[in-house]
């Protein structure tokens, strides 16, 4: 049977409500077991559909778009961050590409604050004790004890949607909001978080208890907390992650980490996305490290208004106009 309808392949289990309006809206292939596409896999949906809607686990590179073939004409990604994407390989092609933003902005907030308590007061240490049969002891004055996040800096490395929530978050919480941005952020933002802006990233670095990464994965972002920068960190700071595993030299974070030249970490995601190392998962056991398997924006409301998101990306481009969420390649 023939359609007019165009041709959308879903490389991962979206949420059911999503997946059946795509089914009703588009000449859509679901992938109902959610077992990961192959890059083979991922070059045969790309010469066969009209849109793919990949997500963070799909490296969609330059080889993958240059041999799509004429069919492919967008690219509607299933997530906020386009480094799965080679959004300027796929520019040259006039393959347009869009994403999900704001919708996770609130989720992924939350979770960043809650790593950022889990660390410095042992949530996770306590949560086993009490999960281990005879563990506890009992109340004891001097056991379990953490170290107070009221009062404390927190640099935000990236004031964007997620890293003003965060912000916000967190001057509730009795924290000072400090910040490095590739832009300065506008004067309203800083008065109401009462921020200080720190144009060296050094600087910030050396001065901070807690920092968090929100900015995006970038050639120019990579390895951004290098091996030099974190060793510019205070002995007992602490750092969030729920951004993109690369902007840290994760190596160098786990040696730090093991050589007491940090307070702890907290990391929802990694270099090697989904693999870490024995290393990590020993310092995990201590405590000093509490890792998450990249579940910052992980709630079911988020993912159904991803999906919704996608949805009218999709109709509004084959109806002839710009996609709200059009992602277009970085300058220069
Ligand atoms: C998503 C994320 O779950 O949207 C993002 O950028 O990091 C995640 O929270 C994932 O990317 C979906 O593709």
């Amino acid at each position: 049977m023939s359609t007019t309808k165009p041709r959308v392949i879903v490389t991962r289990k979206l949420p059911d409500a999503v997946e059946t309006r795509m089914r009703e809206l588009f000449d859509t292939q679901l992938n109902i077991d959610d077992t990961p596409m192959t890059r083979d896999q991922l070059a045969a949906a790309m010469a066969d559909c009209d849109v793919l809607v990949p997500t963070v686990s799909d490296d969609i590179d330059a080889d993958l778009i240059a041999g799509s073939g004429d069919r492919l004409r967008m690219i509607a990604n299933f997530g906020n961050g386009v480094d799965n994407i080679d959004v300027s390989a796929a520019a040259t092609k006039s393959i347009t590409v869009t994403n999900t933003p704001r919708v996770l902005t609130d989720d992924t907030a939350d979770m960043i604050m809650a790593m950022m308590l889990a660390v410095p007061r042992r949530l996770v240490e306590g949560a086993q004790v009490m999960a281990r049969d005879e563990a506890w002891p009992g109340w004891s004055p001097t056991w379990m004890l953490g170290r107070r996040v009221t009062g404390k800096r927190l640099g935000i490395v990236g004031m964007g949607r997620i890293g003003a929530a965060v912000a916000r978050r967190a001057k509730a919480f009795g924290l000072s909001i400090h910040y490095h941005n590739r832009e300065r952020a506008f004067t309203q933002l800083e008065d109401e978080l009462e921020a200080t802006h720190w144009e060296s990233l050094d600087q910030m670095l050396a001065r901070m208890d807690f920092i968090s990464i929100n900015c995006p994965s970038t050639p120019a972002t990579y390895h951004l907390l290098s091996e030099r920068r974190l060793k510019l960190m205070p002995q007992d700071a602490i750092i969030v992650n729920a951004a993109r595993g690369d902007i840290i030299d994760e190596e160098a974070l786990v040696t730090a980490l093991e050589e007491d030249r940090l307070g702890g970490a907290a990391l929802d995601v990694f270099e090697n996305e989904p693999s870490v190392s024995t290393r990590m998962q020993k310092l995990a056991q201590s405590g000093k490290l509490v890792m998450l398997p990249h579940m910052g924006s992980a709630t079911v409301e988020g993912r159904n208004e991803m999906g919704d998101k996608v949805l009218v990306n999709i109709r509004t481009f084959f109806d002839g106009h710009r996609p709200p969420d059009r992602v277009l390649p970085p300058r220069g």
